[in-house]
């Protein structure tokens, strides 16, 4: 995931131009008007499908793809977002300190500007694509040129992005942060930061997090939660977080959507910024359809939660993807192939667009940074607020086997600095995995304490914490005590 530089064999399907394109649609509109129990005005493009439901559907270009028309025509076709493969990235940037060149990132806006396409910046801080002198800079350096890169690139791209991708991928796998550059002159606060710096230079555009390996709930995506959690804490101006969603085919995580739908309530957007999804090769026909059952659950996953505001495969054809190149033996991960013709992925996204109920609450992506209530779809009694705290628990999911709670903390008539929230679970529950507390468990006796960082409650407010379990979802009596 952290690839090398890869060449990427341009020369495949060059020829095969506009008229494949045009046939491609012309497939398309009559296997989606052929098939599929789809509603009567089902849209036939994957952006006008998005688009019905509040969302969009994005694509990554690099300056090279620009060059290549059959490519680009599909894209303008489908897509209605961008996002620039490589062009914005450090090494593109400022390449050497102080020297900033934006032309390449300026071609792939004006490619979108031109086509009514929107754009997610990417990236402003990452390890990786890092030039050397940035890596090497005396520590004591390093916010100044940090703050400076973001205050300079998102200065000059104001009002011309949707979102940035403000930090990238800073998470190891064990859910510890990388020691970078950054990590090593600032710790943590490096990332508080950065999204100072980017929201005081553009403050329209959403602010995200992006990252791999946080699709399903694990360590990764629990430190990340906890990370994003602590910074709204503090009022650091994050809005979202970017699920890269580089998948091996039928191997979606299934805790997909609990986990959006967890970022989601605590007031972020969340989206899908690089999906693509590949296969050994050669790819069979039956690793094609199950490639389109994985691209179907995750547009399902995105719409079913309401703050997923889009979704974005990392390029268009298989003959045009970074897959290869860097997972020697896979490929074919697009949702066309490299003769720019629709796979079964491209039918099942669309289908999935164009069967699932919207569950957007308005016609366009929601865009308000502030926090929305965590739904309720099966919350315990909401208890009466007198004493020194409440807890009130509230299931956001569940499967056969298993469920994801969130407990919410509410203080009383007086703030309280530490919680403990005590409960019995009836049915032999176990919990997986949990956030935002600490547990200890006795038998079927659980208590969580507080984190570090969410303890003090002001008095009438409240904070969370949330697990996932192993058994029938259950909603036992609740007690919160303050010591
Ligand atoms: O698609 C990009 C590819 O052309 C570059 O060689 C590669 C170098 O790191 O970066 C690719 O994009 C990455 C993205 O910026 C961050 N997430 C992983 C993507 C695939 O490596």
């Amino acid at each position: 995931m952290e690839p090398p530089n890869h060449p990427i064999d341009r020369s495949r399907g060059r020829a095969r131009g506009l008229a494949a394109v045009l046939a491609t649609v012309l497939a398309t509109a009559t296997a989606v008007s052929a098939g599929l129990a789809m509603p009567a005005q089902a849209a036939s493009t994957l952006k006008a499908s998005a688009e019905a439901k509040g969302r969009y559907f994005g694509t990554a270009l690099t300056r090279g793809d620009l060059g290549i028309s059959a490519e680009v025509n599909l894209a303008a076709a489908q897509f209605d977002m961008v996002t620039p493969g490589n062009e914005m990235k450090w090494d593109a940037t400022e390449p050497s300190r102080g020297s900033f060149n934006f032309g390449s990132g300026d071609q792939i806006v004006s490619f979108a500007q031109s086509h009514g396409m929107r754009v997610r910046g990417h990236n402003l801080v990452w390890h990786a694509q890092l030039p050397s002198w940035v890596s090497s800079l005396p520590l004591n350096q390093v916010q100044g040129v940090m703050e400076n890169h973001i205050t300079t690139e998102a200065t000059h791209y104001k009002g011309k992005v949707y979102a940035w991708d403000v930090i990238n991928e800073p998470y190891n796998e064990d859910g510890t942060l990388r020691q970078d550059v950054f990590y090593k002159a600032m710790g943590a606060d490096y990332i508080a930061n950065a999204l100072r710096a980017a929201h005081a230079a553009d403050p329209d555009a959403k602010l995200y997090i992006n990252d791999y390996n946080i699709e399903g709930t694990n360590a990764k995506s629990n430190a990340l939660y906890s990370l994003a959690q602590s910074l709204l804490s503090r009022g650091v101006p994050l809005h979202g977080i970017g699920f890269e969603s580089h998948f091996i085919v039928g191997q979606i995580p299934s805790s997909l959507q609990a986990n959006m739908q967890r970022f989601a309530n605590l007031g972020l957007d969340v989206a899908i910024t690089e999906l693509d999804d590949r296969i050994p090769m050669p790819a069979d026909s039956s690793e094609l359809q199950q490639q389109g059952t994985d691209y179907g659950k995750v547009v399902n996953a995105c719409l079913a939660v309401a703050r997923c505001v889009g979704v974005s495969q990392w390029g268009v054809d298989d003959g045009h993807s970074w897959i290869p190149g860097t997972f020697p033996g896979y490929g074919a991960p697009m949702m066309w192939d490299s003769g720019y013709q629709p796979k079964p992925a491209y039918t099942a996204a669309l289908n999935a667009l164009n069967s699932v109920p919207d569950t957007s609450p308005s016609p366009t992506p929601p865009t308000s940074p502030s926090p929305t209530p965590p739904t309720s779809p099966s919350p315990s009694p909401t208890p009466p607020v007198t004493g020194a705290c409440t807890a009130t628990l509230t299931t956001v999911n569940s499967w056969p086997g298993g469920f994801q709670s969130e407990v919410t903390v509410r203080a009383g008539g007086s703030a309280v600095n530490g919680w403990t929230v005590k409960w019995t679970w009836p049915g032999g529950q176990t919990i997986s995995s949990l956030w935002n507390g600490t547990q200890s468990v006795s038998g079927s006796s659980v208590t969580v304490r507080n984190a570090a960082y969410n303890g003090s409650v002001a008095a009438g407010a409240s904070t969370t914490f949330g697990f996932t379990a192993n058994g029938a979802a259950a909603t036992p009596a609740l007690t919160c005590t303050s010591p």
